[in-house]
């Protein structure tokens, strides 16, 4: 098998969500000498976004996309060393987790594993975690960054929700608050007050390592 038929193979197996062959069409990839960034932006996240759509279109339902996604997580988690360990130098901290309700967790480990490899330390509190969950997280943890992620337009509202209760415990000066998830925009992450948001792992990653490096700026002045 060539790099293209592992590509469109991984595509098609991811769609219909047979994890064990896309775990050993991953490692096959790898040996074959595939970046694991192809096979993510050329095969699965594809493989996903048609897989919404046919949900959309009434083609897929909930168990479809729920193999789906555990077959995408399984080739993650082998490619997760290889995106992660490129950095040498920490940046700073980044507490990271989808908001109350949503339980889209592939997008954001995604940014984790970038975030990593950029050399973030990243504190990852799990799914569907409330304002409460986000404050005792930052007390406990201080951050440079928080990152809240919202995959679906009914769970958006909770980003306003979350920067309410930081500032409520006083702590909205204390971190940079950014969001993310395929529904969010840079207009809506500037209506909730948000200070960054980004489209997309990679330049969530840029993104936080510029807000860093500028706050570091600033206190140094
Ligand atoms: Co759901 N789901 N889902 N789902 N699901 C979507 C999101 C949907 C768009 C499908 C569709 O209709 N086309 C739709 C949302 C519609 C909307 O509101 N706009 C939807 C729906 C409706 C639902 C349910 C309500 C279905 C139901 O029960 N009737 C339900 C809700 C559950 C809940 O959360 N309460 C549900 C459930 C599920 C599963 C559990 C079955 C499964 C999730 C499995 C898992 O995550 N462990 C699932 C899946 C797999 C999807 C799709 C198919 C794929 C999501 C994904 O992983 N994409 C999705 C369709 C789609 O996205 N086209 C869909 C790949 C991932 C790499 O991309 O998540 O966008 P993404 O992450 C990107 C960026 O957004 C960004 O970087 C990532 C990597 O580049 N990013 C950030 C993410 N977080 C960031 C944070 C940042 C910055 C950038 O800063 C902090």
């Amino acid at each position: 098998m060539d790099s293209d038929e592992i590509l469109q193979q991984l595509y098609d197996l991811t769609l219909v969500g047979n994890k064990p062959e896309v775990i050993e069409l991953t490692e096959k990839g790898l040996e074959l000498g595939i970046e694991p960034t192809t096979m993510l932006f050329d095969a699965l996240i594809p493989a996903l976004e048609e897989v919404g759509a046919r949900f959309e279109r009434g083609d897929f339902f909930v168990p479809e996309m729920l193999i789906a996604g555990r077959a995408m997580s399984g080739a993650l988690e082998i490619v997760r060393p290889l995106l992660a360990e490129t950095a040498t130098d920490t940046i700073g901290t980044f507490l990271m987790g989808p908001v109350k309700g949503d339980v889209h967790d592939i997008g954001k480990n995604l940014v984790d594993i970038m975030l990593e490899g950029a050399g973030f330390n990243v504190i990852d509190i799990g799914v569907q975690v409330a304002p409460e969950t986000f404050v005792e997280a930052i007390q406990e943890h201080k951050p440079d960054v928080v990152g809240f992620s919202a995959f679906l337009t009914t769970t958006m509202p909770m980003f306003k929700v979350n920067i309410e209760a930081i500032e409520k415990a006083g702590l909205r000066d204390d971190v940079i608050v950014m969001v993310g998830g395929a529904p969010v925009t840079q207009e809506y992450a500037d209506v909730v007050g948000a200070d960054g948001y980004a489209p997309d792992a990679a330049e969530a990653t840029r993104r936080a390592k510029a807000f860093v490096e500028q706050r570091r700026a600033l206190t140094k002045a």
